[in-house]
Parts: structure tokens; sequence; C-alpha cells
């Protein structure tokens, strides 16, 4: 029997794994302390529940079952400052329904729990990598931006790790998840079942100018990187105009200034880009303004400028059967009170979209509030979340 105390318990123990900041605030970045030591608890505890844990060279870990069967999960690294549910909610639900199912006899469930779905070292790489559509000889060079390689990182795993699993034992992916944003809070809603995952794509740039001192360097000589960056920032928006929609979304959201002093003209600007849309076409048109605009700013200001590679994911689509099958589990668990929307969100189901059927779920989040600490849902709808995923499971297992 599904056991909904057991679930929230844990969820609860998960979170003491890097637990930090205010309320329910979660530190655990892929392969950090925290991490591994999460993912070492969460082997023993599938143990515990019948299933064969299996961890991966890149730190993924598998709970199995033998024979064909349905995999449900997600992922249990977190953002540099994250919530305690995103990607562990989908894990513990995964876990809770796959026990529940070994005790009653009923459907055939595996679990997994994806390693660095938040893109320490690129976009959702664990699962990428799993998949296929990141080769490891090109995941292993690819740095943290601290400078540590994604092989460095994934060697710290090293005693653990297994073959990489045969994707071809599972009939389907199913992942449950927070949903990160404001539109099941504000309808009051407690199941959003997904029908489409944005693409994206993220890349390093770096303006290089002259490194010199701030009091003796008059102004219009000055090739300050900091600046170059700025006004790339204060540009992009208005050359996106012409091809952009209300749903299209792009960020700055890392900077390194080097050497990031108050009395030195910075010499080197890197920070990453980011954007993302449900139409690929689009994604390649921002591609070209990004690069283009970062080119003519180069040019004006005397800066040197170099890319990183370019990360992406494509747009995908929810199986129209497994979509189905949560349909029918929303209605009966939260009867009125759920939708279809698109997710905003990254998930490791795109990648996995290449491999199987996969389809999606979400629960509220309180305030729409994710990759924060004040990240949070009511336990009602946790566990709304967990019996719409076994009502699926069910109906999917039954054929
Ligand atoms: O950024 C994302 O969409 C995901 O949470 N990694
Ligand atoms: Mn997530
Ligand atoms: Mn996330
Ligand atoms: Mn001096």
């Amino acid at each position: 029997m599904l056991n909904p105390d057991r679930f929230l318990a844990d969820l609860e123990t998960l979170r003491g794994f890097g637990a930090a900041g205010v309320g329910k605030g979660v530190v655990r970045p892929a392969f950090s302390d925290a991490d591994i030591a999460a993912r070492k608890w969460l082997a023993a505890r599938m143990a515990e529940a019948g299933l064969t844990p299996q961890f991966d060279p890149v730190g993924n870990l598998f709970g199995l079952v033998e024979g064909p069967s349905l995999l449900l999960g997600s992922h249990s690294d977190s953002q540099p400052e994250g919530g305690w549910l995103d990607g562990a909610l989908g894990v513990i639900a995964a876990l809770e329904v796959a026990r529940a199912a070994r005790e009653a006899g009923g459907p055939a469930v595996s679990v997994v729990s994806f390693q660095d779905e938040e893109g320490r070292f690129g976009v959702t790489t664990g699962s990428a990598v799993w998949s296929g559509t990141l080769p490891m000889d090109e995941a292993d060079p690819l740095t943290d931006h601290a400078g540590v390689t994604y092989a460095v990182a994934r060697a710290r795993m090293a005693d653990l790790a297994g073959p990489f699993v045969d994707p071809g034992r599972f009939t389907g992916y199913v992942e449950l998840h927070i949903e990160q944003g404001p539109v099941l809070d504000t309808a009051a809603e407690q199941i959003g079942v997904v029908t489409d995952i944005v693409g994206i794509r993220d890349m390093k740039i770096t303006f290089a100018g002259q490194q010199n001192h701030a009091g003796t360097t008059p102004m219009h000589l000055r090739r300050d990187a900091f600046q170059a960056l700025a006004a790339f920032n204060a540009s992009i928006a208005e050359r996106f105009r012409n091809v952009v929609t209300p749903a299209s979304v792009w960020s700055v959201g890392h900077v390194s200034l080097h050497p990031n002093a108050s009395s030195i003209v910075p010499g080197r600007a890197t920070f990453s880009m980011q954007w993302r849309d449900g139409d690929a076409d689009r994604l390649n048109r921002m591609e070209a303004i990004v690069r283009a605009t970062a080119r003519e700013i180069a040019e004006a200001r005397g800066m040197e400028l170099s890319f990183g590679p370019l990360l992406g994911l494509e747009p995908v689509t929810m199986d129209a059967r497994l979509r189905t099958a949560l349909e029918s589990g929303a209605e009966a668990v939260a009867p009125g009170r759920w939708r279809k929307l698109p997710s905003g969100a990254l998930h490791d189901a795109t990648n996995v979209a290449g491999l199987m059927p996969v389809a999606m779920l979400f629960v509220p989040s309180i305030g729409g509030i994710s990759h924060d600490f004040a990240e949070d849902t009511a336990n009602a709808d946790l566990v709304a979340g967990l019996r719409v995923l076994a009502q699926a499971a069910d109906i999917v297992g039954r054929g």
C-alpha cells in the first residue's frame, strides 16, 4: 500500500543531506559531499525496498527490478542555492511507488536519480550522457564555474560506478516534479499534466580587454571588459525584439570578472548567456543574434571575444498514452483541480524522450518560487502528486 507518511519521512531525510540557508533550503550540488552521501543513502533505501541499486559511470543511480519495467524518477542534486523538492520529490515518490508495488504485487517499477540535472557542468548532464545525447568525450572536458572538469568530479564516485544501465529494459519514463512557477498555485489546483518541455541553449561568453589601473587610466583609453558585458546585456532585449514571443526567456545568470577588484579596470568578463523557447527555429535565430551582438560590441570596444561550447536541448512533446494515464489519475485524485500545461523548466525527461515514451506531472510551488531556499509545496499536494504517479503506473502496468 502506498504509504504517504513513509514518503514524507523519506523526503525529510533526503533534505537533511545539504540542508542549508533559511527554511527548507538545500545546498547539494552534483558530486559534492552532500550529494554523494545522499546517493549512498538512497541506494540503501532502494535495497531495503527490494530494488537492486546500480550506479553508472556518471553518478546516475538506478533502483532496478528484474525484467521490463516502467522507470520513474528525477534527480537528487540541487542548484548552488536550492530548495528541498526540486528533483528530490520525483525520486522519493518513485521510490515509494516502487516499494508499494513490490509489497502489494503491483506493476513492475524501477527508480532513477539522475546526476547533475542542475547543470553544474552542462545542461542535465547525467541523463544527457546516459541517453547518448552528450558523448562522454565531450562531457569530460566541461568545467564548472570554478574550473573543475566533469572528468575530475565524476572520478569522486568511481568507487561506486558500475556499467551504464541498458535503457532497453524500460517501457517508459514518468517524472513527478514541482511546477517551479505560479500557474497551479494561483489557480488553487493540485496537479499539472505536462504537454511539452521547452528547449534551451546555454553558452559561456568571454570579453577580454586590457586590465589596468582604475585611477590612472583615462576613460576614453580603457578597454573595460565589464563595460562590454554591461553593453551586451543592455542591448540584447532590443536585438531579440523581432524574433521572440512573450514565452521566450533569457538570462545572464553567472558572471565572473577578472581580477574582480575595486581599483582595477576589469581585463576579462566571462558570463553565462542562456535562452529558452518552445520552438527550435526560434532558439537558433536567437543564437545568431547573441553571437552577432557580442561580435559587434567586441569590435566597437577593442575586445577579444570567445564563445564556449553551445549546450542545449531541443523542445519535446510528451507521449500521448502516458499523458492519458496521468490525466485519468489526476481526475481521480483531484477532480476538477488539475490542468494541462507546458514546462518552462528543463527536466531529465527531455533526454529520456530520445529513448522511450516519457511523460511528466507537476504539483504546485507555493508562490511560484523555486531555485531558492524558500521553495515549498503543501504536504497535501505532495501526496496528491504521489497518488497520481502511482495510479498512472498502475494504468500503464495493466497495459
Ligand atoms: O534550470 C532548469 O530548468 C532545471 O531546473 N535544471
Ligand atoms: Mn529539477
Ligand atoms: Mn532545478
Ligand atoms: Mn598602487
